[in-house]
């Protein structure tokens, strides 16, 4: 598969790097405003492709007609919350990267599958599609496995028990309102710690690096392609026929979604905020 990022910092490498090891790719291109991070990056992760003994093509460009016929591109493109930046200002900024590059996958690679990263996510997969004009079906969100990995680490250290076999997701928006689910055995108050656990996990860790998580981030896209590739279940922001777009559990194969996996808890998911703030993009 021809997997093309575009925003080579610390999530659109990482799942470079992540692609080269696990067979993932047999093209790879790197789009970056910054065009030296993006070479460099590129020069690295070829090194790392020799040493691990794969035959793949690696590139980085500033050229997005270089990104002809791609099969999935993934989109980390954007810039972080400054302070006292509020979110609505982020979102229009960060719409404005989103939209942009859509237009420029659409044009050189209409029948791709997109992946957003760029936050706030649930309306940068909007952007995207009002942008690329693609089928709903063909624009993905990372952020649900991202938080169902964190809730499950959450649920696994109160019970002592392994994170893998920790049965708890998160659906809904990726933000403060995201909806917990689970059918292990917890009290009231042990579900609020592991949901205020789960709320704070993002904001733990960039309080720790500066930065916000790159290698989670990178591995849950890299699950979702995965899932695009072999077939099979993941949790994404996906878009709905009112045009709201939040996590939910989704069927992937090579066309895209092929199915939403219905669920209650998707009729307690407030989009008030979402329906607000994307009328302000
Ligand atoms: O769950 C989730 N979806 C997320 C999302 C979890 C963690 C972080 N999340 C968001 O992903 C984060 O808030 C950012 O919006 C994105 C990417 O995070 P990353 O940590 O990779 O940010 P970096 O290292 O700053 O990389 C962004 C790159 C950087 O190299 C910029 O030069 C580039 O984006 N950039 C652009 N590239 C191409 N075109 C344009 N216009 C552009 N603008 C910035």
């Amino acid at each position: 598969m021809k997997i093309g990022i575009i925003g080579a910092g610390n999530i659109g490498s990482n799942i470079a790097s992540l692609l080269i090891s696990q067979d993932l790719a047999s093209e790879i291109l790197l789009i970056d405003i910054n065009e030296k991070l993006a070479l460099g990056k590129m020069l690295d992760l070829s090194t790392l492709s020799v040493i691990l003994d794969k035959n793949i093509k690696i590139n980085s460009t500033l050229d997005y007609s270089k990104l002809k016929d791609f099969d999935i591109v993934v989109i980390t493109a954007g810039i972080t919350r400054k302070e006292g930046q509020s979110r609505e200002e982020l979102a229009k900024i960060n719409a404005s990267i989103v939209g942009e590059t859509s237009k420029k996958i659409a044009e050189f690679s209409p029948n791709a599958i997109i992946i957003v990263v760029t936050n706030p996510l649930d309306l940068m997969v909007y952007a995207c599609y009002k942008n690329s004009g693609f089928n709903k079906n063909k624009i993905i969100g990372m952020a649900g496995e991202l938080d169902s990995a964190r809730a499950k680490l959450n649920l696994a250290k109160l019970k002592n028990i392994s994170p893998t076999s920790a049965k708890i997701n998160v659906f809904g928006m990726h933000n403060d309102e995201m909806i917990i689910q689970t059918s292990q055995d917890v009290t009231k108050d042990e579900f609020q710690t592991i949901k205020d656990e789960t709320i704070n996990a993002g904001a733990n860790i960039t309080k720790l690096l500066g930065t916000s998580a790159y290698y989670a981030p990178a591995a849950a896209v890299v699950k979702m392609i995965k899932a695009i590739k072999n077939g099979g279940n993941v949790i994404a922001s996906v878009l709905d026929d009112n045009e709201i777009c939040f996590g939910k559990e989704i069927k992937l194969s090579k066309k895209g979604v092929e199915k939403i996996v219905e669920n209650e808890v998707y009729k307690s998911v407030d989009t008030s905020n979402f329906i607000k703030l994307k009328k302000s993009l």
